[in-house]
Parts: C-alpha cells; structure tokens; sequence
C-alpha cells in the first residue's frame, strides 16, 4: 500500500466526521492537492466513504468493509502475520491457494482470503459451504521449526485465538468442541482445518484454515446444515464487521503463536480447556471404527481426547465426530 495513501487515511480516520482542510493534509504528508484528490479517489474506490468540500477539505463517513488487503494493512496490529494478503473473489479453496503459494515460497504469516469458495474443504474431505460475501473463508501460511507431532497444538491453538478475536470483535462468546468446532448455543459457527507439508522429523510449512459463518441468514444455510449452523450474525442480533474480526483474529493469533513458542502448550491448553463445552461431559465418539461412549476427561499435549468408559478405563480418541446427548 502506498505510505502516503496510509497516511492520508489515518488522518481521516483519526478525525472520522470531521472536516480536515487539504491545506492541512498538504502540509503534513507533503504532497499537492492534485495528489491529495487522487489518493482519495482510490480510498473510495476501495469503499471508504469520503466527503470532499472545497472550502472544507475532506471528511470520512464510513471506513470500507472490502477485505482488499488496501483496506486491511493500514488497520494491522499484527507484527508479521497478515502483512501479506491476498484475496480472491472466488476460487475453489483456499486451502489449495495457500498451498501453492506455499511451495513458491511465500513467507511465514501470508493470508489468503476468498469472498467465495465453490470447493471448501472441511475435515476427512467433507464440504465446507463457503457462499459468496457472508463469511471469512481465509487460510494462513505458518512455517513452524516444530516436529510433526506438535501441529495438532496449532489447531487448537488457533481455536482460542478464534474465540477471543469474536468475543472482542463482536461480544459473542462460542464454546470450543473437540476437536476444532466453534459453536454458538451448540450450533457451528466456525470450523478450522489444518494442513501439512513434512517430512516425520521436519515441518516446511503449515497452512491454517478457518472457515466462519459471519452475515449468513438462517434462510442462507442449505437445508443438510441450516439445523446444525449458524452464523455471527444470527448470535449478536446483528451485522458483524468481517474486517474487525479478520484484523482481531490476526493480532489474537500472533500473539498466541509467540506465547506458545516462548512457554510452550501448557497455556493454551488450559486456556483451551476453559472454554471447552465437551469436557466433564459425557459423549459418544464415532470414530472409523466404531462408537464409544464416555465421559471427555482432558486432552493430552498432542490434542487426543480423553475418554472414560463406564468401566472406567481411559481410551486415547485421535479422530472422531463427538455427539453430546
Ligand atoms: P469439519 O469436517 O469439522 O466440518 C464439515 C462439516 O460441517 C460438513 O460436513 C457439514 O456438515 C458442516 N458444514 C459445512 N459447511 C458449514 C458451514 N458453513 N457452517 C457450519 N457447518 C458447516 C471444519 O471441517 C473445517 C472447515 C474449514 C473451512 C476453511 S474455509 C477456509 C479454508 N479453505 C477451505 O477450503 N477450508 C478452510
């Protein structure tokens, strides 16, 4: 993004509805009034809505709601997550995006944001329904100097950062269900998927992807999940900003990234376990090979569930589909 026009806009925003002269703009970023009038120009287009009066100067109405990656870096907290972006209309997932990207070398902390996804990818090849503008279909790029066997702690990780970065963007607080689902009254708002590329003892990268249903109307759901969904929207009773909770997730998620590679998984497994609304209860685990049924006692440091039968004996759960009844 050009510094200028970054400038330009944290004046603006600083003074949002108010006037500021072009005389003063002029001054301070030292540039013409010619220049001042052609970054505005772009501002708008970008979806800022800005008030130009002669005698005035300029005035911003409302800051833009596009997640063009224009209309996110000026906002970011983030030190190098997100400081990389980039956003495609439609494409099939992305997933693959970040995927290719990844092999063509693209830093640690680059994004990838979608408006829509006609093939997105949830877990064991499921479908994630990713319809066009109504929610945050976006993949990191993460290249961990970590064994194979810690990833697990990074989807978990992103869980917490998730839940955080919506409960300060919007006041909705989700619970966490093993392993990675975000529900809002027992309803999936979120889900996160992680990939990998590795070698048994190397990790080269690891991309991250969360899926959030954010504007979605109950009618917007297909019928196979509109039972089983909801969105942010539908939680807060009213319209989400995408980019306040893009740019909260990004600042949430760095922030415990580098807790974790400083402290280590203790922190954000207990922080994890708060929020949790399947452990203490008791479920039943449908896993490929077969149900069992049990009380959710904990998670190890991989992030395998621990189950307690009737008996009383403690089975290790990798991969399952929880049912609370
Ligand atoms: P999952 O396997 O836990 O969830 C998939 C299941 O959730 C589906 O089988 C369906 O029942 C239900 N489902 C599908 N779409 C939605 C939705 N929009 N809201 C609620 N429930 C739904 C969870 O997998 C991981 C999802 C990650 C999605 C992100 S989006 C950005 C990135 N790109 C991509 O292709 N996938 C990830």
């Amino acid at each position: 993004v050009n510094e200028k026009r970054k400038q330009l806009l944290s004046i603006l925003l600083k003074n949002k509805g108010k006037y500021v002269s072009g005389e003063e703009i002029s001054q301070r970023l030292q540039i013409s009034r010619t220049a001042i009038w052609k970054h505005v120009h772009e501002l708008k287009k970008d979806g800022y809505q800005i008030e130009g009066l002669r005698k005035q100067g300029y005035r911003l109405l409302e800051a833009s709601e596009s997640l063009q990656p224009s209309s996110l870096t000026p906002f970011l907290q983030s030190t190098w997550l997100g400081h990389q972006i980039h956003l495609f209309e439609e494409t099939a997932s992305t997933q693959l995006e970040a995927h290719q990207l990844a092999r063509l070398q693209a830093p640690s902390g680059t994004i990838v944001l979608a408006e829509q996804q006609t093939q997105g990818k949830g877990r064991l090849g499921r479908p994630w329904f990713s319809p066009k503008g109504s929610g945050i279909w976006m993949s990191m790029i993460i290249r961990p100097q970590i064994p194979l066997s810690h990833v697990p702690q990074l989807t978990l990780l992103t869980a917490v950062a998730v839940l955080k970065a919506v409960h300060k963007a919007t006041g909705v607080k989700l619970g966490i269900k093993w392993p990675n689902d975000l529900l809002f009254e027992a309803r999936k708002v979120a889900g996160i998927l992680t990939e990998v590329n590795a070698e048994p003892d190397l990790v080269h990268y690891v991309i991250i992807g969360i899926g959030m249903n954010a504007n979605q109307e109950e009618k917007d759901f297909t019928p196979d999940i509109q039972h089983i969904a909801t969105s942010l929207r539908l939680a807060a009773g009213k319209k989400v900003s995408r980019k306040a909770l893009i740019l909260h997730i990004l600042e949430e998620w760095e922030s415990l990234y580098e807790l974790w590679l400083e402290h280590g998984f203790t922190i954000i497994k207990t922080l994890w376990e708060s929020h949790s609304v399947s452990l203490g209860r008791f479920v039943t685990a449908r896993t490929v090979n077969g149900e069992l049924a049990g009380f959710a006692r904990g998670i190890t440091d991989e992030g395998v569930l621990l189950l307690e039968d009737e008996q009383g004996q403690v089975h290790k759960i990798y991969s399952a589909d929880i049912e609370t009844p």
